[in-house]
Formats: structure tokens, sequence, C-alpha cells
């Protein structure tokens, strides 16, 4: 027990916006369970950041529960580590109010996901989706965060974070731990199979390989994947994005390194690749879809674990968020 308390906190979220993709798994939960036994872990189910885009409510309630069982079927001890919903835990909206007045509109039109995710939703240009960033600060602060596991795409939101944390700290002592990003270089951007030039995502199904795909529809997508006409086998990002992608998938799924990889499928074109690929993601995503398939047929067991979580997670989220007031000047009797 005593170690436990001296490991560092890592913690991580991932958007209950859809199914969940081999990126979001090869990019952040692969990594988690990589990493779980070193820290003190958090995982959040981040249903507030959800609804900057527009939900469908019992989609979102469907989706939020799914993840959770996903997070354990992956391999994340419910009981070793804290797996919650951002919803059950107040003190997230809390703090992101306090943490708006210490962020500059400037700093957060420069969001690159902003600008993208505005340009795609021109109808529902809302306020929440400029401050998505501040509500991610206050998930990772709350809880005194070393480390945070993430894609690619969200190295700027964590620079933002460190920036609002430290201004606080500076004004106020250190009441932050001021974290850092971990995103190693291979598998933090899994792209598109239909279109290597932009990443897989949740809330663009085409293109996207899902963890709970059957075998058939993984075999299929995988053997439309978009490539090029020079048939070389080798990793190499500008030029060849898609077979680079392709081999960065097999690498993820099978343990092999990249060169490894190069080796075995070296002159024998991009349909054997292919299924080779195909063969890896199906043979990795079947342990989990079965204790998926087990962990949702008890929806009471999943609803009270996630309840008794969300309780510890708040246990730690007061304690910064009661220094927090203090510290601003907010009359706490
Ligand atoms: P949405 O399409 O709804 O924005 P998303 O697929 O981008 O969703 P998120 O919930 O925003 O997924 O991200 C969860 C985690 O997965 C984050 O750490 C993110 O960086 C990572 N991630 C998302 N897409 C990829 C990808 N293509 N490759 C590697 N990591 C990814
Ligand atoms: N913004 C992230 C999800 C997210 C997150 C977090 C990741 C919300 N809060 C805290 C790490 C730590 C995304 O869109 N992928």
């Amino acid at each position: 027990m005593k170690q436990l308390e001296n490991k560092k906190t890592l913690y991580s979220g991932v958007q209950p916006s859809g199914n969940i993709t081999i990126g979001n798994y090869i990019g952040a939960i692969r990594q988690f369970t990589l990493l779980s036994d070193q820290y003190n872990c958090l995982f959040c189910v981040v249903d507030l950041h959800a609804l900057t885009v527009r939900q469908i409510p019992a989609e979102l309630r469907r989706n939020t529960l799914e993840l959770f069982a996903l997070y354990i079927a992956a391999g994340l001890d419910p009981q070793k580590n804290i797996i919650y919903c951002q919803s059950h835990v107040p003190e997230h909206a809390e703090l992101t109010w306090i943490l708006n007045c210490f962020t500059y509109m400037g700093e957060l039109s420069r969001m690159t996901q902003f600008k993208d995710k505005s340009a795609r939703n021109q109808d529902n240009l809302n306020a929440g989706l400029f401050t998505y960033p501040v509500l991610m600060a206050s998930d990772i602060l709350l809880y005194q965060t070393s480390l945070v596991p993430v894609g690619e795409d969200q190295r700027q939101h964590l620079e933002i974070t460190r920036d609002i944390a430290e201004r606080f700290n500076n004004i106020y002592g250190n009441v932050f731990v001021v974290p850092e990003a971990y995103i190693p270089k291979e598998t933090s951007k899994i792209l598109s199979l239909s279109d290597p030039l932009r990443k897989m995502s949740k809330s663009e199904p085409d293109g996207a390989v899902f963890l709970l795909d059957n075998a058939d529809d993984i075999r299929r997508k995988i053997r439309r994947a978009v490539t090029d006409s020079d048939a070389e086998i080798r990793i190499d990002i500008e030029n060849k994005p898609g077979v680079s992608n392709l081999l960065q998938i097999y690498s993820a799924f099978s343990g092999e390194s990249t060169d490894e990889a190069i080796g075995r499928f070296e002159g024998q074109g991009y349909g054997q690749l292919k299924k080779g690929v195909a063969d890896a993601v199906i043979a990795g995503v079947e342990p989990i879809q079965k204790r998926y398939q087990e962990l949702i047929a008890d929806k009471g067991m999943l609803h009270q674990q996630m309840m008794n979580n969300a309780e510890r997670a708040r246990q730690i989220a007061a304690r910064t968020l009661r220094k927090v007031y203090k510290k601003v000047g907010l009359y706490q009797g």
C-alpha cells in the first residue's frame, strides 16, 4: 500500500462520442495498459467533452457504459485503477470555471482542434467547443497528474494545460503538479484507411476499424485500405502514408517492431501485407471482444463499479478544488 502511495499519477480520458477505433486503442487505451503498473492511474470517460458536439441522449448514455466496459475489457482493473465517468465528479465543471478565468481568448483561438471542429460544425459553434481545453486541463490538474498518455492530436492541449498550471502556480504558489505528455512516436497517429492523410477518428467512420468490428468487416476494411502504386514495403510517412500506417498497425497488434514487420513482408506485395495486418488485428481484438461481451452482459455490476470509482475519484478531486477555492479567495467559512 505504501508503495502505491509513492507512485506518481497518470491520467487520461476518451470521449464516449462513438465506437472506439483501433486508433484510439493503439494510441491511447493500449498505452494505458502498458503503463498502468508503474503509476496510480485514473481513466476517465469524458462525457462532458462529448457534449461539445450534438449527441443523441440515448446513444451518449449507451456509449458511456460501453466505453467503461471497454476500458476494463482492454485489461485495466477498476480496483487497481480509478476508471470513472467525468460528469459523476462535479469538481471537473467547478474547476473549469475557475481556470476559465486564467485562460486567454487568444491562446484558445490558436487550438487546431477548435479550428478543425468548428469548421466541421458550422451550425453549432458553441462556447463549449472553444473552452474544451480548459475542461481538459481541469480533468488533469484536479488529480495532481504527472503523466498524460495521449495521441499526437492532443499535444497542443497538453501544452495549454501546462501553461495554465504554471500561470496559476506563479500567482498562488505550488497548487498544481505541472503534467508531462506521453506521446510515443510510432503509435501516436494511426491514419484513416480511406484517406491516409487524415487521422483515424471515431466520428468519421469511413476509414475507421472499430475495436468491436467482426472479423469479416476487419478483413474487408483492411483489404480496401488506400496504399500507393510502387509496391515497396517500408516506413515513409511522407511518401507512403498508407503502407507506413499498415505497418504500424501490424506492429502494435503483433508486438513485432516495424523493422521486423518490414523483414517479414518485404517483396510479398500489398495483398499479403494486408492479409497479415488483418490477421494480427483480429487476433488482437478477439480476447478484448470476448471479455467485453461478458462484462456488458452484467450492466448492474458495471454500474456498481462505475459508482464506486466515481466516489474514489471525488475524494481526490475535492481536495484539490478546496485548495484552489481557498487560494483564489472564495469565502469558505
Ligand atoms: P472524435 O472523432 O469524437 O474527436 P477521436 O477518435 O479523436 O474522437 P478521442 O476520444 O478524442 O477520439 O481520443 C481518445 C484518445 O485517442 C486520445 O488520447 C487521442 O489522442 C487518441 N487518438 C484518437 N485518434 C487517434 C489516432 N488516429 N491515432 C492515435 N491516437 C488517437
Ligand atoms: N480531449 C481528449 C480527451 C480528454 C483527455 C482528458 C485526455 C479529455 N480530458 C484528460 C487526457 C487527459 C481527446 O479529445 N482525445
